[in-house]
């Protein structure tokens, strides 16, 4: 197998309950990890539960790994108190220690919400600067510039994907939009894993639906070919053809994330 041993963090998530199943043949034995329970560990697995804003444990847990898909954290928008523990805390420690341990590539799970505050009128690709609609977005930006930093300083690649919506099916019109599938998914992390190279490389989520608000070409390298389309779900979504829709929570790529309160503590 490519790999001796590959950490998924956010194993327990919704995300990394899929993957678990499908990153198996990726490496001999895949770590897992989470806050949160993960069950019993099968063949050519292993737990470790842990918080990453532990940075004694977040060590230990990088011990012997030589790649990571980096999915642990909190998904949506929270006070910025919470935030800053496990997803700008919690990814800074594990940069450092992915680079202490000597590994060599991170694809790190990004988000729309980076660039939430484009109009659905808007079509970006990855040299738009970032335009972040919460404090979820906001940190998902300081783990890009991260990576970036990590990337030019001491060489430890990333591939920063962020990802659109990726839930078994849209469940609204912004989704027919966003929507990544999961089998696309397991295709953009294969390939930002096994590319040749990729330094720091930005690549957008979504599958290959009717309306993109993302363009890819700068990520041509990584290789990426989505196989789906939300264009299946079409009957659930009759007037999606009317793009772009005079609803606010479809008037911004981050839709109703860039309409919430901002609340900085409990
Ligand atoms: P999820 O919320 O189901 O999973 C996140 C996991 O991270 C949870 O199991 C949680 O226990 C764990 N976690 C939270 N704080 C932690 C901490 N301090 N230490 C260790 N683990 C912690 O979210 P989902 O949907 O599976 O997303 C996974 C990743 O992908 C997240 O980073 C999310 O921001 C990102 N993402 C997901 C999208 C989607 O459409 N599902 C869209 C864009 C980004
Ligand atoms: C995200 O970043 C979230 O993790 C996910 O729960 C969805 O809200 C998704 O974006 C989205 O924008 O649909």
């Amino acid at each position: 197998k490519p790999f001796k041993r590959l950490l998924l963090t956010g194993a327990a998530g919704g995300l990394g309950k899929i993957l678990r199943e499908r990153i198996k043949p990726w490496a001999d034995v895949v770590v897992l990890s989470d806050i949160a329970d993960m069950g019993v560990a099968g063949e050519g697995e292993e737990i470790v539960q842990c918080d990453l804003a532990d940075k004694a444990a977040v060590m230990q847990l990088m011990e012997g790994v030589e790649a990571v898909l980096h999915f642990g954290g909190i998904s949506t928008e929270n006070t910025f108190e919470n935030i800053m523990q496990a997803n700008i805390l919690g990814t800074a420690n594990l940069y450092e220690a992915a680079h202490k341990q000597g590994v060599k590539r991170i694809i790190f799970a990004s988000s729309n919400h980076t660039v939430g505050f484009y109009r659905n009128t808007d079509y970006i690709d990855a040299t738009a600067p970032t335009r972040p609609d919460s404090f979820y977005g906001v940190s998902k930006c300081f783990g890009e510039q991260l990576a970036s930093y990590y990337w030019d300083r001491v060489g430890l690649e990333t591939v920063c994907l962020r990802i659109g919506s990726s839930f078994p099916e849209p469940v609204d019109r912004r989704m027919m939009v966003t929507w990544l599938s999961y089998d696309d998914l397991v295709e953009a992390l294969h390939r930002s894993l096994f590319a040749t190279r990729v330094g720091f490389s930005i690549l957008f989520g979504m599958s290959n639906n009717d309306v993109a608000w993302w363009d890819n070409s700068k990520a041509s390298h990584i290789g990426y070919k989505p196989k789906d389309s939300s264009s299946q779900f079409d009957a659930k979504f009759p007037d999606s053809g009317e793009y772009p829709a005079q609803n606010a929570s479809v008037t911004y790529h981050g839709g109703g994330f860039a309409l919430a309160e901002i609340r900085y503590k409990d």
